[in-house]
């Protein structure tokens, strides 16, 4: 077919409802200063005015508030409406606090500050950082991606955070990894979910090098231009939209570069159903769930899905080689 198309996350672009206020605290954040003089001094000012001893975030008291909202990259968009914020921010699956969809007030039990970030494996220098240092060397950004569960629900969020690119460059891998494998925090103190010993915890996810450093994967630091609540990963997690949402990681405590592929948390847990790959796509169904179609949240619609999510144009290549394998589960 020669007929040019509207790449998907093209279409409609005035679909996507910005909230006004956005551009307006933008603008003013612009107007006061350019953002490094913001950046640098936002933790000071954050410091004088959280007074918890363990330095704990609380409600309103995050030390990164100040980083947000983050500019908008245009360059991703898309074809429907922003989920309500009170819907992506109340339906949530984290398995850590249960295996329902309502577990945004137990998520607040997980302490998000201090938080360190490691690095290991085949790199130059492993390293450990505090989340506050790692988010003053990446270029926050905002960007509106869609999200795909393997339940066959989506939302369309507002994200932000920093291209993963720009924290592998950090992290200066070996040309030998070949993967990353991601890890959240483990501590069944704080987080009930962990207790279930049929489970194998920590939540593990893995991508290949060249998936990770695509354009589109994602590290989300921030949402509707605040930061993370916990039910969404705080203070970090992971966004690849074409992927089905259990390879988008919450709250990422370690990065491991290796040159073996990872097992992930629901391959371990049921191969049959659950590969690394995990791609999206409408005409592989998983054993529960047709994929053809998808619930938008906060609607009455199902549409169709699309193969990787209406994300082909960006990672389609990535999977030439690979075309044996079971890519789509
Ligand atoms: N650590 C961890 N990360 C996780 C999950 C989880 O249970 N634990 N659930 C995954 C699944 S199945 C989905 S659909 C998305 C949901 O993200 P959201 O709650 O922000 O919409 O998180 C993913 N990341
Ligand atoms: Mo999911």
């Amino acid at each position: 077919m020669l007929i040019k198309r509207k790449r998907g996350w093209e279409l409609k672009e005035s679909a996507a409802t910005p909230d006004r206020v956005f551009h307006q605290r933008r603008a003013l954040i612009k107007a006061v200063a350019a953002g490094p003089l913001v950046i640098a001094a936002a933790p000071l000012l954050a410091t004088a005015a959280c007074g918890d001893e363990d330095g704990e975030a609380t409600a309103g008291r995050d030390p990164s508030a100040r980083l947000y909202p983050a500019p908008r990259n245009p360059r991703y968009r898309l074809d429907r409406p922003l989920t309500d914020k009170a819907l992506a921010t109340t339906y949530n699956n984290f398995y850590e606090f249960g295996s329902h969809k309502q577990i945004w007030r137990d998520a607040q039990a997980l302490p998000i500050r201090p938080w360190t970030v490691t690095v290991d494996g085949m790199v130059e220098k492993p390293i450990t950082i505090a989340i506050d240092d790692l988010l003053k060397r990446m270029p926050l950004e905002e960007r509106l991606y869609r999200l795909r569960c393997v339940e066959a629900w989506s939302m369309a969020v507002p994200w932000s955070g920093f291209a993963m690119q720009a924290f592998v460059d950090f992290a200066r891998p070996l040309s030998a990894a070949q993967y990353v494998r991601m890890e959240t925090f483990l501590d069944p103190d704080v987080a009930p979910g962990q207790k279930a010993f049929w489970y194998p915890w920590p939540y593990v996810e893995g991508l290949t090098i060249a998936e990770a450093t695509n354009e589109l994967a994602f590290l989300v630091t921030g949402v509707y231009g605040q930061p993370l609540p916990k039910q969404n990963g705080a203070p970090l997690r992971l966004a690849v939209p074409w992927k089905y949402g259990f390879k988008s990681i919450k709250s990422i405590v370690r990065f491991t570069f290796t040159d073996r592929r990872p097992v992930t948390f629901w391959e371990e847990v049921q191969p049959r159903e659950y590969g690394f790959w995990a791609n999206v796509n409408p005409e592989v169904p998983h054993p529960r769930w047709s994929q053809a179609t998808e619930r938008v949240l906060g609607t009455d619609e199902r549409v169709p899905t699309r193969l990787y999510n209406g994300y082909g144009e960006f990672v389609a290549h990535l999977y030439k080689g690979v075309a044996g394998e079971r890519l789509f589960m």
